[in-house]
């Protein structure tokens, strides 16, 4: 026999690691096996009689979990039993099925938490005391077994206290851009996970996998398509295949949503018209929502973008958004469904301050939507910028359903690149003081439909997952998937809170490892703010792609340019929303107006966003604006090389390939934030004269050079 030769002992090397290296497709769910102790006994215990009620889809799903969790937190599989009294010591049912074991109090206390609620807890029958996981439904259930499970694998689980939790949100929803031909706008993690051409005869494992994922963190509705829609969705070829993707989806609660082309009766049926007031444009909507409904009878409804970047809508036929929005809505309610209407919408036409385009269609048209509506209004005014303050929609019309945009996918923050958890970011919206409709509102009170009793309330997110396999590009980006149904879930709950938890389902329990990633996760919102937009400026990312730094960027419509943002000139930069401005500031309420409109009173993170101040304009801490913004340029670049050097001192304790995955990436980081530092200051340098800060590391480089750099093929287009 041949000696194996040096590069084949490689291979072998390389492939067995790769067999024990984790590829970060399991996600927050990769369940670890548990070291002999206390907790493991008791688990063990619990598992091996477990008294099961419900025979359904969900029950099914249930019980597929517990299997997995319990083969690998212990080796062996749970042992359910139906000698209830004898062998069990796990009891997971509905709040009706476990009747028998609920005190009436506890009965009362379990059916206020709702449809989504659950408890967990011991409870007692015939002196003998059991562990029970209630729901008020089995999707509850589900929700409950979840978080059990979650206590383990956090080593949190403790018999003796009851746990009871329920959504404060309703709708909790993923927006997947996804188009027909498995590309995906702003998608950077690969194709759509949405096999069109395969479906509906296969159904690849990733979908179960994927609303597991989704349950597992209280995620309940789906839409499937790109807002820039496409009407073949709703053929009825199509339909088949959605009807399939709900089928797997709905025992793990998830409720499945379509994105609506305004235009789709003259592309499938070739009526004349599109008008929401034409009597035959209504009838087809009818016709087409009855064929949805017969496929899927709890399909969720539709989620339109219309009248916005060149998507068709209800003014091409001088009708409003809320003439268009009942229509859809008129078809829906039949059969209980929900209309999603973006309020995303702005005209390089209309000269007025893209800031305000949004209030201004929508106030006037407030209380005129049906109650089956709601308007999806994204965090800020502009676009998913590293950091906007909250769009003034929000406590502006009251008489109207709201529900929350965020932006899960990181278009304008780094992509797939750069590490950016953006859970502080959405908390600090949320927080948002708005004033309006009562003095303490805040966006998250709006939300919840504390402030309007606004019973249909939605968190929505775009969706960050795509065909690789760690589904979100990332590693890191794990934790915006995680975060995002936790706060949507519950929007009180802090990134901090959900950054430990994200932490210790990916990377375990070593205190020093969740010390440490919890710091880089939670300083890289910042970070990333700092070295791409700081003090409040915007908009300055490159053309189209929006990848990389382009505060240059001129020519087309005025409002896709930087300099539109940015207003850069001799005497100093920002954008003058004051009264004396563009007047945007003006649609908050008069608190936030009284104080923002001082350049001296309004947080700094906002100044340019709001003013526009000269070079020399003196900030806080003693510094000129010029010299301001040198320094958060120059400190986020410092700071990704602390990420660096934070991630670096764990290297033993991370898995080998996914210490590798995020160490390159935090390299590509650095580069980049040193482009955008290097770039930004180099051109705002040609309007502000002055020197760089001696203390700060010298931007390098030729200003025509970074203008020159061109990204032809980067994704998500
Ligand atoms: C912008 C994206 C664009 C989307 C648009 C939207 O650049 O691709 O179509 O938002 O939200 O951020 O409709």
């Amino acid at each position: 026999m041949r000696k194996p030769t040096f590069l084949a002992v490689l291979l072998w090397i390389c492939i067995s690691m790769n067999s024990i290296a984790n590829d970060g497709y399991k996600l927050w769910l990769d369940y670890q096996p548990i070291e002999e102790s206390q907790l493991k006994s008791e688990v063990e215990s619990l598992l091996g009689g477990v008294y099961f009620f419900g025979e359904n889809p969900t029950f099914e799903a249930i019980k597929n979990e517990l299997d997995l969790a319990s083969k690998s937190m212990l080796g062996k599989a749970p042992i359910y039993s139906k000698e209830r009294l004898q062998n069990t010591k796990l009891w997971i049912g509905t709040r009706d099925q476990l009747s028998q074991v609920l005190s009436l109090d506890q009965q009362a206390e379990i059916k206020a938490l709702g449809e989504d609620g659950y408890w967990r807890g011991t409870v007692e029958l015939d002196g003998k005391s059991f562990y029970a996981i209630v729901g008020n439904q089995p999707v509850g259930t589900l929700y409950g077994v979840y978080n059990w499970i979650n206590s383990i694998q956090s080593n949190t689980f403790d018999k003796g206290t009851e746990i009871s939790d329920s959504p404060k949100i309703k709708i909790r929803m993923l927006n997947h851009w996804d188009n027909l031909d498995r590309t995906v706008e702003r998608g950077y993690a690969g194709f759509s996970i949405w096999d069109w051409h395969r479906l509906p005869g296969y159904i690849d494992p990733r979908y179960i996998d994927y609303a597991r994922a989704n349950a597992s963190i209280g995620i309940n509705a789906v839409s499937l398509t790109n807002v820039n829609a496409n009407a073949l969705i709703l053929t009825t070829d199509f339909m088949k295949k959605v009807k399939a993707l709900a089928d797997v989806f709905r025992p793990y609660g998830i409720k499945v949503f379509l994105t609506a082309r305004f235009s789709a009766p003259i592309q499938l049926e070739g009526l004349k018209t599109a008008d929401p007031l034409d009597p035959e444009v209504q009838a087809f909507w009818k016709k087409k929502t009855d064929e949805i409904y017969s496929f899927i009878p709890d399909f969720g409804g539709f989620l339109v973008k219309a009248n916005s970047e060149g998507q068709p809508g209800p003014h091409e036929y001088g009708r409003n958004h809320a003439e268009g929005a009942n229509m859809l809505a008129d078809a829906l309610a039949l059969h209980g469904g929900v209309l999603i209407w973006r309020a995303f919408v702005y005209s390089h036409e209309d000269e007025v301050d893209r800031h305000m385009q949004a209030n201004n269609e929508f106030e006037p048209l407030d209380g005129k939507f049906k109650d089956n509506v709601i308007i999806q209004i994204k965090n800020g005014a502009i676009d998913f910028q590293p950091r906007e303050p909250f769009h003034p929609l929000y406590g502006a019309i009251n008489e109207t359903n709201v529900g929350m945009e965020f932006q899960i996918t990181q278009e304008y923050l780094g992509q797939a690149t750069n590490l950016v958890y953006l859970a502080p970011m959405w908390e600090e919206v949320l927080k948002s003081k708005t004033y309006k409709p009562s003095a303490n509102s805040t966006v998250g009170s709006i939300l919840e439909g504390k402030e309007t009793g606004q019973k249909m309330t939605l968190i929505a997110g775009v969706s960050n997952i795509g065909t690789d396999r760690n589904w979100t590009g990332h590693l890191f980006a794990q934790s915006n998937w995680f975060a995002f149904g936790k706060m949507a879930w519950n929007p009180e709950v802090t990134s901090e809170e959900i950054a430990e938890e994200w932490t210790k389902l990916t990377f375990g329990q070593d205190s020093e490892v969740v010390s440490k990633v919890g710091e880089i996760l939670l300083e890289s919102h910042e970070t990333a703010v700092d070295y791409m937009t700081p003090l409040g400026l915007h908009h300055i990312m490159g053309r189209s792609h929006h990848y990389g730094p382009g505060p240059w960027v001129m020519g087309g419509r005025a409002d896709w340019t930087a300099p539109y943002y940015h207003q850069a000139d001799s005497l100093g930069i920002g954008f003058d929303r004051t009264a004396d401005g563009s007047g945007a500031l003006t649609q908050y309420a008069p608190e936030i107006v009284e104080k923002w409109s001082d350049p001296n009173q309004i947080p700094e993170k906002f100044l340019l966003w709001f003013h526009h101040l000269p070079w020399d304009y003196q900030l806080k801490d003693g510094n000129t604006l010029w010299e301001g913004i040198a320094y958060h340029y120059d400190r986020g670049v410092k700071e990704v090389r602390q990420m660096q050097q934070t991630w670096a001192s764990l290297e033993s304790k991370i898995d080998p390939e996914e210490f590798d995955h995020v160490r390159q990436l935090l390299e590509v980081q650095e580069q980049e934030a040193e482009w955008w530092r290097n770039a930004c200051l180099l051109y705002f340098q040609t309007f502000s004269k002055r020197p760089f800060p001696a203390d700060i590391e010298q931007p390098e480089g030729d200003l025509e050079y970074y203008k020159s750099l061109r990204f032809p093929n980067a994704p998500g287009i």
